[in-house]
């Protein structure tokens, strides 16, 4: 079943441990034999999404693009992990009506935002809470926690090796 095609979405705020619980799924996966491919804002933004912003309205716009994009990968016989902030419920839900049952696994990377905050890895809190950023995610932009995510990861408690088997355990 680990090799099954189907898209894993993870979301959270930024520095909640999404692409490092990305990089290494992928990673995990693809020593198992699967064929994967790993969808984020880096290799997203930059191109194929490079015409949008983070207003909602373009955040709306990047996730069903990358929605679309995605489904054409698992038809094509890819696991596509993808990792983005993904703040509205709607949104999330939009690019699971894509999927037949089952072949849509959301993964909430549940960190706590002073938590994420204190890593601050790219110093964009800091900047969030300066104003020089707008409408950054958790500081002065809503995040809608997902209520039914298949699973529910806190990276607060738990290292990338427990994250990426509770991730695998999920797809058995
Ligand atoms: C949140 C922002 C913002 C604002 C730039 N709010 O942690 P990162 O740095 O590396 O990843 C974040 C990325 C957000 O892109 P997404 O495509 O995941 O967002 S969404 O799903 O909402 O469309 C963050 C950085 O870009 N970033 N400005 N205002 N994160």
């Amino acid at each position: 079943m680990q090799q099954t095609p189907r898209c894993i979405w993870l979301t959270g705020l930024s520095g909640s441990g999404k692409s490092t619980v990305a990089n290494a799924l992928d990673v995990a996966l693809h020593s198992n034999g699967a064929k994967t491919f790993l969808l984020d804002g880096d290799n997203v933004r930059h191109g194929l999404n490079k015409d949008l912003g983070m207003t909602e309205t373009d955040r709306a716009e990047n996730i069903r693009r990358v929605g679309e994009v995605s489904k054409l990968m698992v038809d094509a016989g890819l696991i596509v992990i993808c990792a983005f902030i993904s703040p509205y419920q709607r949104d999330r839900q939009m690019v699971r009506s894509i999927f037949a049952p089952g072949q849509f696994l959301e993964v909430y990377l549940d960190t706590p935002l002073e938590v994420c905050e204190e890593r601050d890895p790219k110093g964009l809190y800091k900047k969030a809470r300066e104003g020089v950023i707008k409408q950054f995610t958790g500081v002065s932009d809503p995040y809608e926690a997902p209520e039914a995510a298949e699973v529910v990861i806190d990276t607060s408690k738990v290292n990338v090796e427990k994250a990426v088997k509770t991730v695998l355990n999920a797809l058995a």
